[in-house]
């Protein structure tokens, strides 16, 4: 693995922010391997590391806002890379008021660390562990989603090479299945200190057992390549599983975690999102936190903030302005910014 920076504007949207575009390279030297594109927006009057929002995006860089000067990265569409529009994310992203309140942002497209369909494993980054003679993971090994947060661990990698960002205050995000897959960056590298679930649904943070909206059946026969093979051995069999995804969250413990559903989102299973939050808290109690301080189901649109943040927006499923006024209060709070 090696960093490339391959761009730095000081003078980035109107002078507010400081554009930086960063290449991971990975698997050998410079274009020998898959790389992953990162953008980051520093606060432009910065004059100490920053605390830093992270987390990948659907469909290339350029999407999370008009600024010319983010290089467009080239998405997959089906089974080829095209570039999509400039901005058309820009809703979810909300950079000019994460770097208002002092905070970087940085993303990067999933794709670039494997793509989101059914390849076989060919594309992304699972070839550069396989064994001699090995053409795809085995059954408990990784799939995308575990790949995708591989790459936010890279990302982190380079965080603590960067003397501009707080690497110790680092709060990774993601929607839906970047949500599942925020969720398992955090579990796995607790160099995250903060993480955040938006409407991650099943396979995130909606209890499995209840098996309401999407089930593992479903998830698994859509999307084969999300999680490993062993996984499908529960589908229409929720019950035998070892684990729920109240444990998932325990994993975060002690850190905070914020988990966010959405009224009209009920695929995810916005109640069995806030269970797994509430089923955690005996882990969290351990370390002397609170977790999550409810005890029943909040009213929409009522955000409720312990170790772990919870709240039911009202609409549909996506990142609105309402969740990152959320994420914000809940990192300022924990990051001792007031
Ligand atoms: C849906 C899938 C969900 C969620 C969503 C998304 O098709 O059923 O699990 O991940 O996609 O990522 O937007």
């Amino acid at each position: 693995m090696s960093f490339e920076v391959t761009s730095v504007d000081k003078k980035a949207l109107g002078g507010k922010a400081i554009r930086k575009q960063v290449t991971i390279h990975l698997g050998g030297p410079k274009g020998k391997g898959p790389a992953i594109n990162v953008l980051i927006y520093l606060p432009a009057n910065a004059k100490e590391p920053v605390p830093t929002f992270v987390g990948l995006n659907f469909g290339g860089n350029q999407l999370v806002h008009t600024d010319p000067g983010i290089t467009p990265t080239k998405n997959w569409v089906g089974s080829k890379r095209k570039k999509s529009p400039r901005g058309a994310a820009a809703g979810r992203w909300q950079v000019e008021k994460v770097v208002g309140r002092g905070y970087a942002i940085a993303t990067a497209y999933y794709g670039d660390i494997d793509p989101d369909f059914d390849d076989g494993f060919k594309n992304g980054v699972h070839p550069l562990f396989y064994k001699k003679g090995q053409t795809k993971p085995a059954d408990d090994e990784w799939g995308s989603i575990s790949a995708w947060a591989w790459g936010l661990s890279r990302i982190m990698d380079y965080f603590e090479t960067d003397a501009m960002i707080d690497h110790k205050h680092v709060a990774v995000l993601g929607h839906s299945r970047l949500g599942k897959t925020s969720l398992w960056a955090g579990a796995q590298d607790e160099r995250f200190a903060l993480v955040i679930s938006n409407d991650s649904g099943c396979g995130g943070a909606a209890l499995n057992r209840r098996a309401f909206g999407e089930t593992l059946k479903v998830i698994n026969t859509a999307f084969p390549h999300w999680f490993c093979g062993n996984f499908k051995k529960y589908n229409n069999n929720e019950s035998a599983l070892p684990f729920d995804q109240h444990m998932l969250i325990a994993l975060m413990a002690p850190r905070p975690v914020y988990i966010a559903s959405a009224a009209e989102d009920r695929w995810a299973d916005p109640h069995g999102e806030f269970l797994s939050g509430l089923h955690a808290n005996g882990v969290y109690r351990l370390f002397g936190k609170t977790g999550l301080p409810a005890d029943k189901m909040p009213a929409v649109d009522r955000p409720v903030h312990g170790t772990i943040g919870y709240h039911i927006r009202s609409g549909k499923h996506n990142v609105t302005d309402f969740d990152w006024e959320q994420y914000l209060k809940f990192a300022d709070k924990h990051f001792g910014r007031k």
